[in-house]
């Protein structure tokens, strides 16, 4: 049977395996990375951990003195969150991933959905294959593992993600949609948070399947048309929504390496005018305007910084961040005695009118 075939790639433990990355030694330890809100030296929350701190009852969210104590007597690594460092990394992914669809939907940091049904043929045999060949480009591109879920629609795609992970696979054909989804728990769908679940407990609808054969009149009359509609269809593995290429970056950003440490700024600018070609390419490609621009910088120490300015109007052209380049260049020289090893060029803050809001969009905003 032929289907359309949408995939969702979730990028594994991903600020802690970031972190991994850059420093390999970290890969046999626990490692937290965490955001400390400062007031004392473990007061803040968790904010992910690597497979081997789970396995200590670490989870996100959970306060970091907790975590700590999971971890005592243990060679656990703590780090704090860099942002920065987290979204060049996923920028580097996302345009691997890019060529691989017809429609790609960055959904967040480590998350995207790719239209494939093209590609694969409308055949979900081939959508393992395909799947596959990614994953190890990306693995050998960049060295980050990521979890792929494979089905007839986003909502399928997304829950066939999440039940296998580290560097799952999961394929749920559109002929197995309903009855995979039918046991699982009402929350599980997009849109169902506590508050609905506890009403559709009380009406005596725990899993999907009781959502599936529920009146959907009934639904409707409960929450509304839309979401009435959309929990009826979604219960059904039915799920129409497109992955939308539109307004789905919140950045375009390039990095690169200096053939030698340096704080030279006309040596340090024939770099940054390289990334900032390839920049303006992307922003050109995707038709979209900005109003910042940052500078990545990576010290001879690792260490990473970066420098923004906020355009007084929305541009598009290269000699604006060329300009801006320079300037925040400048500036950071004058700043800090340290060599420059790596540089890195960002043009962030698209146009609103260029993002589309939708209907669903906006009541799962409020739900
Ligand atoms: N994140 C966060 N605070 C949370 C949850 C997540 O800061 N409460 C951040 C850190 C994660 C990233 O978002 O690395 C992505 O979140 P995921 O839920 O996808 O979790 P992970 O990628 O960390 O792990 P998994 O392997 O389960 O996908
Ligand atoms: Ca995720
Ligand atoms: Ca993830």
């Amino acid at each position: 049977m032929q289907s359309r075939i949408v995939m969702l790639v979730d990028f594994d433990y991903f600020f802690a395996q970031c972190e991994e990355l850059r420093n390999p030694t970290l890969k046999d330890k626990p490692v937290v990375v965490g955001v400390y809100s400062g007031r004392t030296e473990s007061s803040g929350a968790v904010s992910t951990s690597n497979y081997l701190a789970r396995k200590f009852g670490v989870k996100s969210g959970m306060p970091l003195f907790q975590a700590k104590r999971k971890l005592e007597g243990t060679d656990a690594v703590f780090l704090p969150v860099d942002h920065v460092y987290y979204e060049q990394i996923s920028d580097r992914i996302m345009q691997i991933l890019r060529p691989y669809a017809s429609n790609l939907e960055q959904v967040s940091v480590d998350e995207a959905y790719l239209e494939v049904t093209e590609q694969a043929q409308g055949s979900f045999e081939a959508a393992r294959d395909y799947a596959q060949k990614i994953k190890a480009e990306v693995k050998s591109q960049v060295g980050i593992s990521f979890s792929v879920g494979v089905g007839p629609n986003k909502l399928i795609a997304k829950i066939a993600c999440d039940t296998q992970k580290p560097d799952g696979l999961t394929i749920v054909k559109l002929e197995e949609a309903k009855d995979f989804l039918a046991p699982l728990p009402v929350d599980r769908l997009l849109g169902v948070g506590k508050k609905t679940s506890a009403v559709m407990e009380s009406l005596g609808i725990k899993t999907i399947r009781d959502l599936a054969n529920f009146d959907v009149q009934r639904l409707v009359a409960i929450w509304g048309r839309i979401p009435g509609v959309y929990f009826h269809n979604a219960a059904n593995a039915v799920d129409l929504e497109p992955v939308q290429e539109q307004g789905e970056a919140e950045s375009i950003s390039r990095i690169g390496t200096l053939k030698q440490d340096s704080r030279d700024l006309e040596f340090i600018l024939q770099k940054t005018d390289e990334l900032t070609e390839e920049v303006a390419k992307d922003v050109a490609t995707r038709k979209v305007s900005f109003r910042q621009v940052s500078i990545y910088v990576v010290l001879t120490d690792l260490s990473g910084r970066t420098r923004s300015v906020t355009l007084e109007q929305a541009a598009n052209d290269r000699e604006t961040i060329k300009r801006s380049v320079r300037g925040l260049l400048e500036k950071f020289l004058g700043e800090s005695p340290m060599q420059i090893r790596r540089v890195g060029v960002r043009v962030s803050g698209f146009s609103k009118e260029e993002q589309r809001q939708k209907q669903l969009t906006s009541f799962f905003q409020t739900n």
